[in-house]
């Protein structure tokens, strides 16, 4: 069906020049435009079971349906163009609308109001020059018929309008305006030739695929070499002042030293990222600035070099997402330079009445954070460094918001570039907006790392070990239950600080047979964690975390 592979081709053109003009321009990637569409609208469920079974190959698989999708549209605009030229037209028109509008109304990280929209009209207009270029070598002439018959009929001769061939074309296709100008056709009139009748000009078929199908591959090729923001090189080459308040030394003893255990610092590369966007940000520095404003006396503008001028302090702060499973992998914990955000707050003058802080990310997304989790006194920090060097892009370079004791969906905003200090009632932000509680305490909860689920173990002593969180509470208590046995006690690591977690370790002698250990954690406000279980919608996962193995 070369009429379909010709819908298939100029949409890829489109959308290959419309990547181009995303990464030459910095506006919305078609692709991206509508995929970000998909994430936002997404019901509850579909999004918790892609967060749950895709783990983070969530985006390349949502990336890899979007294309399908399209790719399928335009094999039937293109099936539908080899008896109905002008619907073809038409469903690819729509196709570049869609991704203008998607661009126009969605979450995205460009400049302003025309790059956002620019790389959909270039998809628009290729993709809409390719197929009407591609009908054309099929004979198929979108733009013939209508018009040519009316001025036939006007000027009183013979109609010649079905005779393709006799008819000397345009040599530049034309543009998209030209169907607008096409009269209405009546519906019995001669119908299009349903096979590509004689004169198919298969030479022109193939050049005009081949340019479209370079057009594509090459505007994707080159976009992704471009570069996309700035380099890794100038992030790292950024010189993070030493904090007036530098850390306590994490303690001798913080892990558990059992193999397979969670390491106590979390490695940057193996830090969990969760997050709504499906190119990271890469901004500069230099232009990067943070607006506080809102209920405050002064409204403030800091730039980045402002920031890092303040009095720094040095924590080491564990971070837990709502949309953890218990027993699941969304949890790490580092070591992070900032600058206190209740600084930055009592120097704005924040008003008696306010009660929140709206903060919102460079693509638009917002967060909602107790006022009162930023100013009683815990490190909420403006983050500048993670581990030792500045934030990786990832995890909200250049800043980001991080609270102790705080769900990251409330508190922990990448990429932050405005504070606006408010009123609960006065606003809703992009996860309450979807289902998730208004406020977000962490749940006191602990994880089996090891043994693994199903491990075979030898008959003897054998040993347990995990962690447990409870940000801001701290863990005082670590127990195991083997099968229905008593709750007996693990041995806890050193504490670091209230903020991180805690490891543990249990010692216990293993029987032949299949046995399941359960785990449960206890915090210094003597709250034992519940076992009732909840899903993670709204407000955090709950229940407790088991593994079953197999002694012999
Ligand atoms: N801009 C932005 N910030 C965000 C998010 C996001 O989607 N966009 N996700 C939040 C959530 S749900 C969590 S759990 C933490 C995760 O931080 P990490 O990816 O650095 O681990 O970031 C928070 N900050
Ligand atoms: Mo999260």
């Amino acid at each position: 069906m070369p009429a379909a592979l010709g819908g298939v081709l100029a949409a890829g053109a489109g959308l290959g020049l419309g990547e181009l003009t995303a990464a030459l321009a910095g506006g919305t990637s078609p692709v991206v435009g509508v995929a970000t569409h998909l994430i936002d609208l997404a019901p509850g469920p579909a999004k918790d079971w892609a967060v749950k079974n895709l783990g983070t190959a969530d985006k390349p698989v949502l990336i890899g349906v979007v294309l399908l999708g399209v790719a399928v549209f335009a094999l039937l605009a293109g099936a539908i163009g080899a008896s109905r030229p002008r619907i073809a037209v038409v469903l690819t028109v729509l196709l570049g609308l869609l991704a203008i509008l998607a661009a126009a109304t969605g979450r995205t990280l460009a400049p302003n109001h025309f790059i956002r929209i620019l790389p959909g009209i270039v998809t628009l207009l290729t993709a809409t020059i390719g197929i009407v270029a591609i009908l054309r070598t099929l004979n198929l002439n979108p733009f013939d018929g209508g018009g040519h018959r009316k001025a036939a009929a006007a000027e009183g001769t013979k109609s010649i309008a079905h005779s393709n061939q006799s008819e000397s074309l345009p040599t530049t296709p034309p543009t998209t305006e030209a169907p607008t100008i096409a009269p209405v056709r009546p519906a019995v009139t001669t119908p299009a030739p349903a096979t590509a009748p004689a004169g198919f000009d298969r030479r022109g078929f193939l050049v005009t695929a081949m340019a479209l199908g370079a057009a594509g591959a090459g505007g994707l090729l080159v976009s992704r070499v471009l570069p996309d923001g700035v380099s890794e090189a100038t992030r790292m080459g950024i010189k993070i002042p030493a904090p007036a308040s530098p850390a306590n030394a994490v303690p001798a003893g913080v892990s558990a030293d059992v193999a397979g255990v969670s390491r106590f610092v979390t490695p940057n590369k193996q830090f969990y990222r969760v997050d709504t966007l499906l190119t990271v940000p890469k901004i500069d520095p230099r232009s990067w600035e943070l607006r506080v404003h809102g209920m405050v006396d002064h409204e403030l503008r800091l730039n980045f070099a402002d920031l890092l001028g303040r009095r720094l302090i040095e924590r080491d702060i564990t971070l837990t997402c709502v949309s953890n499973e218990v027993g699941g992998p969304y949890v790490g914990n580092a070591r992070w330079i900032g600058v206190p955000i209740a600084e930055i707050l009592r120097e704005a003058g924040v008003h008696a009445e306010a009660d929140a802080v709206r903060s919102r990310s460079v693509d638009g997304l917002t967060i909602g954070t107790p006022l009162k989790a930023l100013t009683d006194g815990r490190d909420a920090i403006f983050a500048v460094a993670m581990n030792g060097e500045p934030l990786p892009f990832e995890h909200g370079f250049p800043v980001r918001m991080v609270v102790p004791g705080l769900y990251g969906y409330v508190s922990a905003t990448k990429w932050v570039v405005d504070i606006e200090v408010t009123r609960f009632e006065d606003f809703s932000a992009y996860w309450t907006d979807r289902g998730w509680a208004v406020e977000a305490p962490i749940k006191t909860s602990s994880r089996i790392d090891v043994p693994k689920g199903f491990a075979q173990l030898k008959a003897g002593p054998s040993v347990a070990a995990g962690v447990a969180w409870a940000q801001h509470r701290g863990i005082t208590k670590v127990e195991v239950q083997v099968d229905d046995g008593p709750w007996q006690p693990a041995e806890l690591a050193a504490e670091d600080t209230i903020d991180t977690w805690r490891q543990w370790t249990f010692r216990w002698n293993a029987t032949p047979g299949n046995h399941k250990l359960t785990v449960r954690a206890t915090d210094a406000d003597g709250q034992v964690q519940t076992a009732d279980r909840a899903a993670p919608r709204p407000n955090g996962s709950s229940g407790l975390h088991n593994t079953v193995v197999m002694v012999e």
